[in-house]
C-alpha cells in the first residue's frame, strides 16, 4: 500500500512539474517563433525585449539574440538581424550597382530600415536616392533602435524620402531612374500589390533603357508560389529576367532569391568588377566579384523555373550577370 502511494506521488510531482515547466515557458516570452510558415520554422532567444508594439496595422517585436544581436520581427516574420543583415543589403545593392558600371540614380521601395540605402550610397556616382515607404513608424523606430544600420543615410543629401503606397508613386512619378530595387516584405497583405504585373510595369516605364530591377523574391525551395509569380509578372516587360542568390542565415529555409530583370544583358568581367568594387570605402562582409558572378548560378530546381521551355535535366544554363 505504502509503495502505491509513493508511485502515486511521484507520478503527480512529475505531472506538477512539466506544467510548471511549460507555464513559466510561454509566460516568460524567452524564445520568439517565426510563424512565416506552418510547417516548419525557427525560433530564436531573447535574451531581452527591447520594443513591442500590436495594433491593428502590425505587431512588431524588437528584442536580443545572443548570436544575431538585435532583431526586428514584423508580423511573425524576421525582417532583419544586426548580424546578416549587411548579407542582403550588400547584395541587393552592390550586384545591379556594380554591374550597371555608371548609376547615377536609384530608387529603393520600401527599405525604411535604412540598410539598403546605406549600401547604395557607398557609390559614389549615385547622385540621387528616391525611397519610398509607405509609413514613417519603419523609419523612426528603426533609427530609434538600430542607428548603426542607416549610418546617418537619411541625413545624406543625395537621398529624397517619400511617405506613399508605392504601387501609386510609380504611376504618378515622372522620374527616371538607373536602378529600382524593391526591398519589400513578401507579398502577403498589403506588399503584395508591389509584385505584380502592373507594378513592374510602371517599374520598368520608370527606368533608362539600361536601367536594371531587382526585387526581393523569398525563399524559392520554400515559397515556390513567390518565385514563379515575380518571373510571370516581370517577364512581360523586359528582355531579361532571371534571378540570383544570397544565403542570409535568418531567412530560413535555402538561398533567398533576389529577381533581376533588364532589357540591356549585363555581363561584366571579374575585372571589371573587382576595377569597381574597388572604388567603394568600407569593407564587405559577404559580396565579392567573384560571389556575384556565382550568385547567377542557380540549382536544377530554379533553372526550370527561369528558363521554363527548357527540357529537364538541363545542365547549360546563361548566367546573365
Ligand atoms: N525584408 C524582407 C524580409 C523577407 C523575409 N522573407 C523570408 N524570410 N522568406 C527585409 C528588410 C531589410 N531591409
Amino acid at each position: 500500500m505504502a509503495q502505491i502511494v509513493q508511485t502515486f506521488s511521484f507520478i503527480r510531482y512529475l505531472v506538477l512539474s512539466v506544467i510548471c515547466l511549460c507555464v513559466s515557458q510561454a509566460w516568460s516570452g524567452e524564445r520568439y517563433l517565426e510563424t512565416l510558415f506552418s510547417p516548419y520554422g525557427q525560433s530564436f532567444e531573447i535574451s531581452s525585449i527591447v520594443h513591442e508594439e500590436k495594433s491593428a496595422e502590425w505587431d512588431l517585436l524588437i528584442f536580443d539574440n545572443p548570436v544575431f544581436g538585435r532583431v526586428l520581427a514584423i508580423d511573425g516574420t524576421i525582417q532583419l538581424t544586426e548580424k546578416d543583415e549587411p548579407i542582403y543589403h550588400e547584395m541587393m545593392a552592390h550586384v545591379p550597382l556594380l554591374a550597371h558600371e555608371s548609376p547615377r540614380s536609384v530608387l529603393i521601395v520600401g527599405g525604411g530600415d535604412g540598410g539598403l540605402l546605406r549600401e547604395v550610397l557607398r557609390h559614389s556616382q549615385v547622385q540621387r536616392v528616391v525611397l519610398v515607404e509607405i509609413d514613417k513608424s519603419v523609419i523612426t523606430l528603426s533609427q530609434q533602435f538600430f542607428p548603426a544600420l542607416s549610418n546617418h543615410a537619411f541625413e545624406d543629401p543625395r537621398v529624397s524620402l517619400v511617405i506613399q503606397d508605392a504601387a501609386q508613386y510609380m504611376k504618378e512619378t515622372q522620374e527616371q531612374f538607373d536602378i529600382i530595387l524593391c526591398d519589400v516584405t513578401d507579398p502577403i497583405g498589403p506588399a503584395a500589390a508591389l509584385f505584380t504585373k502592373e507594378f513592374y510595369g510602371d517599374c520598368k516605364k520608370r527606368l533608362n533603357v539600361d536601367g536594371i530591377l531587382v526585387n526581393q523574391n523569398g525563399v524559392p525551395f520554400l515559397q515556390p508560389e513567390e518565385y514563379s509569380l515575380t518571373k510571370q509578372n516581370r517577364s512581360p516587360h523586359f528582355a531579361y529576367t532571371t534571378y540570383y542568390t544570397v544565403a542570409v542565415p535568418t531567412y530560413v529555409g535555402g538561398n533567398m532569391a533576389l529577381g533581376w530583370a533588364s532589357d540591356k544583358k549585363y555581363r561584366p568581367t571579374l575585372s571589371a568588377l573587382r576595377k569597381r568594387k574597388a572604388q567603394l570605402k568600407g569593407p564587405m562582409k559577404y559580396y565579392t566579384p567573384e560571389i556575384h558572378k556565382a550568385s547567377f548560378v542557380l540549382p536544377q530546381f530554379m533553372l526550370e523555373e527561369v528558363y521554363s521551355n527548357a527540357p529537364s535535366g538541363l545542365t547549360q544554363q546563361k548566367p546573365l550577370s
